[in-house]
């Protein structure tokens, strides 16, 4: 990886390949040539203090030291484990977590965050320093040569979004990272002269190994803002593709919903979105509904319907596994009912129906497709467990034996014309009465017909074979018999479809549904705390929980 890095850099000193942006305003650029000899003089200080194969955490805000500091551990040859800033308890208690699974020998940071994170290393009696790497004076007779590094040599590791259960910490490898960015490279035409990037964290894959490397090693530059800002001021992210003419910028699903319902008219006038080759859409699963209102709201102002480009992948895989790629989406009509029996079949004229996206083709992996439990493969058109196999694919877990042949992915799916459809968490399937249900789908369904819940999460799960029970948040002040009202027509919503039936609605003000840091529902997390009583919740229809509070 530092090769190649080196091999632009040389090429291609003064050219910028960092820009940091805050609230529309350019706040900082690094040439290829600034980034090698920050990195460098870093990286030699840091090897100095460590040992070759150390794990150091890398918990920086938003902004370029991150990645100087990641480029800084491939040339100490440290591993890097990119970690969010710690915000709310159980923010902490993750950071704790993955200090104690990988066996940090350093918190590496930014001098703002030194007396936070130095408070929160002494609060837990750890023996851990915290080191700011921003303010070390760049001197070239300091300068070590980088650690040898081969293909297999572990450079990151990426902790798991952690939805169902505690983190995992993934190896990736050097070799598995170039191919990752390779795969990438070819998959969505990066040239030397591509711009990517976007809001997404620098701690989640699809930043990371989606953006932020692919921009470095393949293309031109990467563009970062905060989530922070997209997330206050969604236009931001439109705006930001359009001055820094971006072709590849990524999302989750709900961001494009964001962007169709709270950007007006003026925040974008003037803007020209037709340089924006490739949308990713990943990380949850992808709405038709969402895709059709995204374009049809910003093709006035040049965004194309086929650079909507849903993709599946997941960290196991470095990142990348699937897409549909440049010919825009497709939606396989399916028929429900079938669906629910672990089959995927195009609806016939009559009966319930839904359209679900296909992530199109992998791209230089094997994927299959197994009986979740006897391993067997499936034939195409059953649902089974998704599994991965290739050069961008990690050898396990760190702390664990080394992964099987096929990687499991935990995520349920099904090929159909060649094409990978990805249909949910298997952890997180629903059990009712027989059938299997996707969480994400009953949710969906409520928010369609509730618009008082619009754009907020909810988590739905069952607590026994028939108790299928859903959290929700919901905004606005609503009196008891208002919010009653609301809870009674979910059960009622619910039970259009033939069997099933609510047990229990629990509504929770904004915030109240756990996310992990890369934004995902924490659905098994929410069904602990909804059986332990640690909910404060607004509301609560049935079942074990009493409201604490009445109004919202
Ligand atoms: P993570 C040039 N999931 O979320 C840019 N995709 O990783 C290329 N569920 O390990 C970028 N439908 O945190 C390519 N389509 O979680 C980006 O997320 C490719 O449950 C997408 O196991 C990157 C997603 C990265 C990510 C992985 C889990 C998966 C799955 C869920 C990902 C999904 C999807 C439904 C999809």
């Amino acid at each position: 990886m530092l090769q190649a890095l080196r091999r632009r850099a040389a090429a291609d000193p003064d050219r910028v390949v960092l820009r940091f942006v805050e609230d529309g305003r350019e706040d900082r650029t690094l040439t290829r040539h600034e980034l090698d000899l920050a990195a460098a003089a870093t990286g030699s200080w840091l090897r100095e203090r460590f040992a070759v194969g150390d794990r150091v955490l890398l918990t920086y805000s938003f902004g370029l030291d991150f990645v100087v500091g990641l480029v800084a551990c491939l040339h100490a040859g440290l591993i890097a484990v990119p970690v969010p800033l710690p915000g709310r308890d159980h923010e902490r208690r993750r950071l704790r977590c993955v200090v104690a699974d990988s066996g940090a020998c350093a918190l590496l940071t930014d001098t703002p965050n030194l007396v936070g994170l130095g408070d929160w290393v002494d609060d837990h009696a750890l023996e851990l320093p915290v080191l700011a790497t921003d303010r070390l004076p760049v001197r070239d007779q300091d300068l070590r040569p980088p650690a040898d590094a081969g293909p297999d040599t572990v450079a990151v590791i990426q902790y798991t979004s952690g939805t169902t259960g505690d983190p995992k910490g993934v190896l990736v490898s050097h070799g598995n990272l170039l191919h990752n960015v390779d795969t990438i490279r070819r998959t969505f035409g990066i040239t030397e002269n591509s711009t990517l990037g976007g809001w997404i964290p620098h701690y989640h894959d699809m930043g990371l190994m989606g953006q932020i490397l692919p921009a470095l090693i393949a293309g031109e530059a990467c563009v970062l803002m905060t989530p922070t800002s997209f997330l206050r001021r969604p236009h931001q992210w439109l705006e930001l593709v359009h001055r820094h003419r971006i072709e590849v910028s990524a999302a989750p699903n709900f961001a494009y919903d964001l962007c169709s319902r709270r950007i007006t008219d003026e925040q974008v006038a003037g803007l020209d979105l037709s340089c924006w080759r490739h949308a990713v859409n990943g990380a949850e699963p992808i709405r038709p509904e969402t895709l059709a209102a995204f374009t049809a709201r910003f093709a006035p102002i040049g965004f194309r319907a086929a650079a909507m480009t849903p993709c599946y992948g997941l960290a196991e895989a470095t990142l990348f596994v699937a897409t549909t790629g440049s010919r825009g989406p497709t939606v396989l009509d399916i028929d429900t009912q079938h669906l629910e029996r672990g089959e995927l079949r195009p609806a016939g004229a009559l009966g319930p129906r839904r359209g679900l996206l296909s992530c199109g083709r992998p791209r230089d992996l094997a994927v299959r497709i197994v009986d979740p439990v006897t391993h067997q493969p499936l034939p195409d058109g059953q649902v089974g467990e998704i599994q991965i196999r290739g050069g961008s694919v990690s050898a396990g877990y760190w702390g664990a034996r080394p992964g099987p042949d096929h990687l499991p992915t935990g995520d349920l799916g099904a090929f159909h014309d060649g094409e990978l459809y990805v249909t949910g968490r298997r952890a997180e399937t629903l059990s009712h009465r027989g059938r299997t249900l996707y969480p994400h789908d009953l949710e969906h369904e409520l928010r369609l017909a509730h618009p008082e819940l619009t754009g907020l999460a909810g988590a739905a799960f069952t607590v026994d074979e028939d108790a299928l029970v859903v959290l929700h948040e919901i905004k606005g002040t609503f009196t008891a018999a208002e919010l009653a009202l609301i809870a009674a027509g979910m059960v009622r919503t619910a039970g259009r479809t033939p069997g099933v039936a609510l047990a229990d609605v629990v509504l929770l003000r904004p915030g109240g549904i756990r996310r992990t840091t890369s934004g995902k529902i924490q659905r098994t997390t929410m069904r602990e705390l909804y059986l332990g009583g640690g909910l404060a919740p607004l509301y609560v229809h049935g079942g074990p929980v009493e409201p604490t509070d009445v109004a919202a």
